[in-house]
């Protein structure tokens, strides 16, 4: 995880100066066309001011989470008049990166990119710092060897929902019951620290142990994939699934409701993103505990971009604050998801 010092985020902005500098002169050589037509008429019109053109590479469209992402950062694109440029990159880190590239070549000014991997970004980071292009790191963190290479991340804190759903499970539990874990995809940020810090929230309760763990990629299918082989290989020996997010869960409770058993009763089952599919799973009792993560950022995301293009400062990083739902307050919860 890439925690940016304050003269780090100073750097940056100077390069977003340089870039808002650069970005004045190409405007000004706009200007000759639409002055000649003008020519004749009465007073020239203030010039309009200039739409903001964002490029961003999305990782793909895995989950309810992402394309809920998705569309906040589409609708609140033509809300605000940016130019948004997206690129879905199907869960694969090389389409991101020639996503980004093409980004830079067409000149936009801001990059946005929901990194599926946290490593590998640093070598088309620099190109885009090269053309003075601020990028934003959004959703899952970066890791990257110089943290001037971004301006600022904005997304939610994986480790505090990590240990949330530890430590809903420790109290819900006393600290009893062997865990399967379905994790999301392998090298990317969530799945990383939601197992790191789900452990280490579970590891003051011995009686609370993972008896396997495997990736199902953040998606529906695989997570019920993943958990039809569970249940071939531990029958009912286990007590709780614990998936990295809600899609996952939800194939898992199907898998779960195929061999027999009740989920939510049974064995329970755990996850996180807060997709209103999820809380309704928790108050009709099949699931027990979701953890929020809420992907409706875009506001959040423009704001940052409107801020770095005139040259103001950005928080390094923000991230959002997530609730959790369980069966005191999922009921009352279902009418408000907004995804
Ligand atoms: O939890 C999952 C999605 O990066 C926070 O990616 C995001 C995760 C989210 O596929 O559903």
């Amino acid at each position: 995880m890439t925690h940016l010092s304050g003269k780090t985020v100073r750097i940056i902005q100077l390069g977003a100066l340089l870039a808002g500098a650069m970005l004045a002169g190409c405007s000004k050589s706009e200007t000759p066309a639409a002055s000649a037509s003008a020519s004749s008429a009465a007073p020239a019109a203030a010039p309009a001011a200039k739409t903001l053109t964002v490029g961003f590479a999305q990782t793909g469209a895995e989950s309810g989470w992402r394309k809920a992402n998705t569309q906040s950062m589409k609708d609140e694109a033509a809300k605000r008049g940016i130019m948004l440029k997206f690129s879905d990159g199907e869960g694969k880190q090389e389409n991101q990166i020639a996503a980004v590239r093409n980004f830079i070549a067409q000149g936009v000014d801001v990059i946005v990119i929901a990194p599926v991997v946290e490593a590998g970004w640093d070598p088309v980071l620099r190109e885009a710092k090269a053309a003075h292009i601020p990028v934003i790191d959004s959703d899952r963190q970066m890791v990257v060897s110089d943290p001037s290479l971004y301006a600022c991340f904005i997304g939610s804190d994986f480790t505090t929902e990590g240990k949330m759903v530890g430590d809903w499970l420790a109290a819900h539990t006393n600290g009893k019951g062997r865990i399967l874990e379905i994790q999301g995809t392998p090298g990317s940020a969530p799945a990383i620290d939601r197992h790191k810090a789900f452990v280490d929230a579970i590891a003051q309760y011995p009686g609370l142990t993972i008896i396997d763990s495997q990736s199902g990629d953040f998606r529906r299918t695989n997570g019920k994939e993943v958990m039809e082989a569970f249940l071939k290989k531990y029958g009912h020996n286990f007590d709780i699934v614990y998936a990295h997010n809600d899609d996952m869960a939800l194939g898992a409770i199907q898998a779960i409701e195929e061999a027999g058993l009740k989920p939510g009763k049974d064995v329970m089952v755990v996850s996180i993103d807060g997709l209103k599919e999820a809380v309704q799973a928790v108050a009709d009792g099949k699931m027990n505990c979701v953890v929020e993560c809420n992907p409706l950022t875009a506001p959040l995301i423009y704001d940052a971009a409107q801020k770095i293009v005139a040259g103001g400062t950005v928080a390094a990083v923000t991230y959002n604050k997530d609730q959790l739902f369980d069966s005191t307050n999922a009921a009352a919860a279902v009418s408000t998801r907004q995804y």
